[in-house]
């Protein structure tokens, strides 16, 4: 009894003495935090929130030359390109808000908050049948910009096959990289960095809206993550440089960046370039044929189905589920552009999809297309977390503890303000490699003696993808660890599962179903098994020796995990796996018979005026990142519907 007194009144003499300095300090990070926020959210209001239409009522009957559906990532370069037009019409309607007056979407290691926000639309997986039966968190953005507005800003845009791929399966060489090129050439504008010279520029864009360098903060484990792969077997290759090498692997090699600090879309003032800042400018925005209506959701595509071909003419939409519905007129194209999850799921509500699961729901039958929602493929990713042996996370970002965590927080606080640097600044996910799963160099078929099916997109494509976070997290960020934490993490960009998006209801306003299925293809499993081990490697060379507390003997961290057998090592993948946020191909660009839903323009078989352009036209997924991608199809399609256009006049 009386050592509990004492031990209270030792802690009541311990606050007392503590207290005030962390009140001091902790107001005044408080402050500087409130003076970033509102400083940043306000100028940006002043600019842009004005142009965009809320009041949808003053949309009602309007008619327009094209109607985008969904202000994403696509959707926002189409506004942009579309619109230098001044004889086209342009309407873009985007279910969320603005992402620019976000400033958890603007400060580039914000957007962890934006997940499971209302600036996300926030799935839940079907319980996934070969990980345990689990259902995995699944989010995508819900605001102009769409995920390029909450996405890791890491810029790499997969390989050149993965194009080639393309053009081989539509007969239509605008595909290849090679012609796909200059439409990722022309949204890029690649700004120059001190610290980082052989990334010249030569063969990326310099004249366009979206700006990619090395501006964001790259911590010193991130740069000894390189070390490390290369201690394993992994070429460092200087990214970007680009300058008259020979063609073949070099040129390959540079595009991946086999293993680099991220290149990323964050600017030269420490913010996010996200399609909404890049396309809808000020400048953009003042164009009187665009105009840009927000919260307003689609509900249907209206078709006329008096001629022999249903012919889309209009779109309806709502503010929510109980509001007035509106609709619009789209004189010569509707396009859609809301995502790999919404796009099949606007379709099916509209009465193109799947017939049996239409009439399930009651919607009536415009056309049976049994691909749409198919095909889903996503990136599977596995997470292995360690103790950070320099106490120097992002954890103070998140959950600062002590006094001297809100010394750091206010420090990054006042850096990011004045210079947009510091910790801030960080797009988490600093540096990457990018391997393959069949390399006998770093899985030597004496120890890995299975032959697996090469899902590649070429010889000098990867399968694997692995990187580092100055932080751990499970649960997407809903669970940190309250020390200082570093994460290691493998991703197969090539896998062979497939699996669907389903409609679950006729209302618009309800989610649809979303299964990954993750490694349903057992081929999967493998390669994530040897990107595990090859993890565990990295995390055990020298170059990591001075940052990853190998001692640390904490049960929920990975430091003894190499101990443990194969078997144990692909249950820890089946528990762990979950989506590293880039679905893809549920409206594929494909021959008819081979699972297609859209043509090489982007065209919607068996129905007229209406196109999709985004991420799930992908007619396989890319060996990277999807952004980049979404960004060039936008600049790619707006230029040829712009032509087409005009050719019918
Ligand atoms: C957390 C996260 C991290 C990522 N990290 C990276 C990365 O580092 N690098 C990278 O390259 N890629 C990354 N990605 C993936 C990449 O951002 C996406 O693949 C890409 O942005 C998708 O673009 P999109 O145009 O297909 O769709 P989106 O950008 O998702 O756009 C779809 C838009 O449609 C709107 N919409 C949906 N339904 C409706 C409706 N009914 N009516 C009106 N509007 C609607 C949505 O609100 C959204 O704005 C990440 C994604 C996430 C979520
Ligand atoms: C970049 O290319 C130039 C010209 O080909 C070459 O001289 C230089 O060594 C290269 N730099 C790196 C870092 O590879
Ligand atoms: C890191 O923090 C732990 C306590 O959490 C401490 O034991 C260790 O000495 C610290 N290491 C460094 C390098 O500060
Ligand atoms: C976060 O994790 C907790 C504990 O595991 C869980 O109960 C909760 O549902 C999670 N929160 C969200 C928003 O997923
Ligand atoms: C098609 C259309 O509405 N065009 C208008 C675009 O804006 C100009 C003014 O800049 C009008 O003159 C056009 O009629």
């Amino acid at each position: 009894m009386s050592g509990s007194v004492a031990l209270t009144v030792d802690k009541l003499r311990l606050a007392a003495a503590t207290y005030p300095r962390l009140l001091v300090l902790g107001s005044s990070a408080l402050a500087t935090l409130l003076f970033v926020l509102r400083l940043r959210a306000t100028s940006k209001r002043k600019k842009s929130k004005g142009p965009y239409v809320e009041n949808l009522a003053a949309l009602a009957n309007k008619q327009y030359d094209v109607v985008i559906v969904g202000g994403g990532t696509s959707g926002c370069v189409l506004a942009g390109r579309l619109s230098e037009d001044p004889s086209i019409r342009v309407l873009l309607l985007e279910a969320g808000g603005s992402g620019t007056v976000l400033p958890y979407s603007r400060i580039p290691s914000g957007y962890g908050r934006l997940l499971r926000s209302e600036h996300a639309f926030n799935f839940e997986t079907e319980p996934q049948v070969n990980a345990q039966g689990q259902q995995r968190y699944f989010p995508r953005g819900k605001m102009l910009g769409g995920c390029s507005s909450i996405n890791a800003q890491m810029a790499q845009y997969g390989a050149p096959g993965d194009f080639d791929e393309w053009a081989t399966l539509m007969g239509d060489e605008s595909w290849g990289w090679r012609s796909l090129q200059k439409s990722f050439q022309k949204f890029e504008r690649v700004l120059p960095h001190a610290e980082y010279p052989e990334m010249d520029g030569s063969e990326r864009g310099t004249e366009g809206p979206v700006r990619v360098g090395y501006f964001n903060y790259v911590s010193e484990h991130s740069k000894a993550f390189l070390r490390a792969c290369e201690q394993v077997g992994i070429p460092l290759i200087p990214d970007f440089n680009t300058s008259k090498g020979p063609i073949g692997a070099s040129r390959v090699c540079v595009f991946l960046g086999f293993l680099a600090v991220t290149v990323t879309y964050v600017d030269s003032k420490g913010v996010r370039v996200s399609a909404e800042s890049a396309y809808l400018t000020p400048e953009v925005l003042a164009r009187p044929n665009l105009t840009v209506a927000i919260h307003a959701t689609v509900t249907k595509i209206l078709f006329d189905e008096t001629g022999p071909t249903p012919r889309a003419v209009g779109v309806e939409f709502a503010k929510s589920a109980t509001g007035p519905r509106y609709s619009v007129k789209a004189r010569k194209e509707v396009v859609l552009s809301a995502g790999a999850i919404h796009s099949p799921h606007i379709l099916m509500l509209s009465g193109v999809g799947p017939e049996k699961q239409l009439k399930a729901h009651g919607i009536p039958v415009v056309l049976d297309v049994p691909a749409v929602g198919a095909n889903l493929v996503d990136h599977p990713v596995v997470d292995m977390y360690f103790k950070d042996k320099k106490n120097d996370s992002m954890l103070p970002m998140r959950n600062p503890k002590s006094l001297s965590d809100i010394a750091i927080l206010t420090r990054s606080l006042v850096q990011y303000q004045i210079w947009g640097t510091g910790k801030l600044a960080t797009n988490i996910g600093e540096s990457a490699a990018f391997v393959r799963s069949d390399d006998p160099k770093l899985f030597p078929p004496a120890e890995y003696p299975r032959t697996l099916a090469d899902s590649t997109s070429g010889a000098t494509s990867p399968d694997l993808e692995l990187f580092c976070t100055p932080l751990a997290y499970k649960d997407h960020g809903n669970f940190t660890w309250d020390f200082h934490t570093y994460a290691l993490h493998c991703y197969l960009v090539r896998p062979e599962s497939r699996g669907a998006v389903l409609l679950k209801s006729a209302d618009p306003f309800a989610l649809p179903s979303v299964d990954p299925n993750y490694l349903a293809n057992p081929d999967d499993l493998e390669k994530l098994f040897r990107g595990f081990r090859l993890i565990l490697k990295i995390a055990h060379t020298k170059a990591l020796e001075a940052y990853i507390d190998h001692k640390n003997t904490d049960p929920t961290l990975d430091h003894a995990t190499h101990t443990k057998s194969d078997e144990e090592i692909r249950q820890i993948v089946k528990e762990r796996v979950e989506t590293v946020y880039h679905p893809t191909s549920t409206c594929r660009m494909a021959p008819v018979e081979q699972g297609g839903v859209v043509d090489a323009r982007l065209r919607v078989y068996g129905v007229e005026g209406l196109r999709v352009c985004d991420a799930s036209v992908f007619p396989w997924i890319v060996s990277g990142h999807t952004a980049g991608a979404c960004l060039a199809i936008g600049e790619k399609f707006a230029e040829e519907l712009k032509r087409e256009i005009k050719a019918r006049k």
